[in-house]
């Protein structure tokens, strides 16, 4: 203990002199590298379970010390920040994994190793919990010890806060591990991912933050294989304290259980939902799972933009960074990558009848807040449209589902672009990730200027789906380079009447974001009939920030019927009849059925948060 205690007394003493450092290393830490002093953290893939179990019971010594992280290439940027540890072993981010089975006994200690700070640690405790949590507090150079049943299976995840935190000013969410209870007897091939954040201001504008996925950032996460038809089982702990809509690329995913940290709630089949995007509040867990049915390079990550662009990296980004056709530099952050290898028996689907679309990306003259005018252009007959007629958001794409379908996009900008088909279950060439969609052979390209792309999308199933920009996403997002999609039943003709698309988006990259709904601020009153059945479809397509949509008639939420969410029909029992309030987050789609049932005026709120300006959309019912 002593010895380990000075050990942490060293660290503050010896960051000054290499020498003293080069002495005192081989007592610190016989499993970790060190680096100025300091123990250097290992990313933590979470296969390896923590503690050693005798008889029905885990045995866990946990530490916290000082370690210097690397989220990133290591050597490269890095972090000093206090780390959990398993007593004699490296420090590692995520903290070390909990993973028993039901009626196991955790008997467990926490050593508080670091000088300065007491150590207050939730989530050793049998769950579900109650509210508050149980914390532990160790003071500096303390031992703490606790014993508890595990209680109910499911993904939940153990934290700790050294000293006083101020969320609103800095991050330190790097004290944090997952915690897993399995059932006996059920498998546990899964794979467990956990979500860490460490942040804080550099200057007055300037915000350093390192963001992680089991301990590391994009293009530095671990690289995953699976082979199509695989049954793919993840747990995602989201142990910071902000949200991440996390969407994956090219399929759909089961949502199986969704989790906090003081209890998870397991869902039975039927009342699955089936996404491509799933919105994670702070410090809360996701179970989900999928079998990929087609082959290629697919990005599992966080859809707000902050979190996976050059801002999310702790090193320096720039603006080459952002147009680079390189995704180690284009992208950052929480993102993840996974390769489908092809079934022997896989061909490519064919594409006879099929129709062809003519997409423009413009620049018209400025017209907002936002610093240009881009937009996505459906070409109509022979004659391309003008860019004088360019705004946000892109041409609505009406396609039918079925008919194979090649969108040409010709980039008439003077500087690269590409798109991404969100929602849409397509080939991974053309799914728009530049240097990445693909296979071995081939990777998607950018779209230089002048230059042109075919997407090819063969659209096996009707809903809501977004088009954007996947390049230099922050600046050409926020311009207008985004545009809905409806696929329509074969035989069925859109309705633009009865079908109503409602694009939610930020208009410039500024903080407070100003929200456009179909590019404007300010909506003309439409008009319904009372009796008639509407569809409405949302969309969130901002770089950040969930929006909240209220439809009321005076002062009274009216009701509506839940349809679909990212294009999939929601299960049976989620369609009923249900009070008219949607919160969308960043990459999620949503369709209601809405029957005014009185004549007069209805209003359709859509803002950011309770407290900022919304946009409204009146309706005259007559
Ligand atoms: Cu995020």
């Amino acid at each position: 203990m002593g010895a380990l205690t000075g050990f942490a007394d060293g660290v503050r003493a010896f960051r000054r002199g290499a020498l003293v450092l080069l002495l005192l290393t081989p007592l610190a830490c016989n499993k970790s590298r060190m680096v100025d002093g300091l123990p250097v953290a290992s990313a933590n893939d979470n296969r390896v379970r923590a503690g050693e179990m005798r008889g029905d019971t885990l045995a866990l010594s946990l530490v916290v010390q000082m370690a210097r992280w690397y989220p990133e290439a290591d050597p490269g940027p890095h972090v000093d920040a206090p780390v959990f540890a398993e007593e004699g072993n490296a420090p590692q981010i995520p903290a070390p994994l909990i993973r028993v089975t039901t009626g196991t006994i955790v008997a467990a200690t926490v050593r508080n190793a670091l000088l300065d700070s007491t150590l207050r640690v939730v989530g050793l405790s049998s769950r579900p919990a109650g509210e508050p949590l149980d914390t532990l507090i160790i003071p500096p150079g303390e031992t703490r010890s606790v014993t508890f049943e595990v209680g109910a299976h499911g993904t939940y995840m153990y934290a700790a806060q050294a000293g006083t935190v101020d969320w609103d000013i800095r991050e330190r969410e790097q004290l944090a591990g997952a915690f897993v209870v399995d059932s006996v007897g059920a498998p546990a091939d899964d794979r467990v991912f956990v979500m860490n954040v460490w942040g804080e201001p550099r200057d007055s504008i300037n915000y350093d933050n390192a963001v992680a996925i089991n301990g590391r950032a994009w293009p530095h996460t671990e690289r995953l294989f699976a082979s199509m038809g695989d049954s793919i089982r993840w747990r995602w702990v989201n142990a910071t304290v902000r949200p991440h809509p996390m969407h994956l690329h090219g399929f759909y995913y089961q949502v199986t259980a969704r989790g906090d940290m003081a209890r998870d709630t397991i869902y039975s089949h039927g009342t699955q939902r089936t996404v491509v995007t799933e919105s994670m509040k702070p410090f809360s867990t996701l179970s989900l799972a999928f079998e990929p049915d087609r082959p290629g390079n697919w990005l599992f990550h966080c859809h707000i933009g902050f979190h996976v662009l050059g801002t999310a990296r702790l090193g320096p980004s720039d603006h080459a960074d952002h147009a680079s056709s390189d995704v180690g530099r284009h992208m950052a952050g929480l993102v993840l990558g996974l390769t489908v290898n092809p079934a022997p028996e896989w061909r490519e689907p064919p594409r006879a009848g099929t129709r062809a679309v003519r997409l423009l990306v413009h620049e018209g003259a400025r017209r907002s807040h936002a610093l240009r005018n881009l937009s996505f252009m459906l070409q109509q007959g022979t004659t391309e449209p003008s860019p004088q007629t360019a705004r946000a958001p892109g041409s609505l794409l009406v396609l039918t589902r079925d008919e194979p379908t090649d969108i040409t996009v010709v980039n008439r900008l003077r500087e690269p672009t590409a798109v991404h088909w969100h929602g849409i279950e397509l080939e991974s060439y053309s799914d728009g990730v530049v240097g990445f969609s693909g296979d071995s052979s081939r990777l998607a390209p950018m779209i230089a200027p002048g230059d042109s792309f075919t997407a090819r999308l063969s659209l096996p199933r009707s809903g809501t789906f977004i088009y954007h920009t996947h390049l230099n996403d922050l600046e050409q997002l926020t311009s207008g380079l985004y545009g809905p999609i409806v696929v329509l039943e074969p035989g069925a003709m859109h309705d633009p009447e009865r079908d109503r698309v409602f694009v939610a988006a930020w208009d410039g990259d500024e903080e407070p974001p100003k929200l456009v709904i179909n590019g404007d601020s300010a909506l003309p009153q439409a008009d319904l009939r009372r009796g008639t059945s509407y569809r409405l479809r949302f969309v969130n397509i901002g770089p950040a920030a969930s929006i909240r949509a209220l439809l009321t008639r005076g002062a009274d939420t009216v009701s509506w019927r839940a349809l679909a969410k990212d294009g999939f029909d929601v299960p049976v029992h989620s369609a009923h009849a249900q009070r008219a309030v949607l919160v969308l987050d960043v990459g999620e789609t949503a369709d209601f059925e809405f029957t005014p049932d009185q004549v007069g005026t209805y209003s359709l709120h859509f803002a950011h948060a309770p407290r900022l300006r919304p946009v409204v959309q009146k309706f005259r019912v007559r």
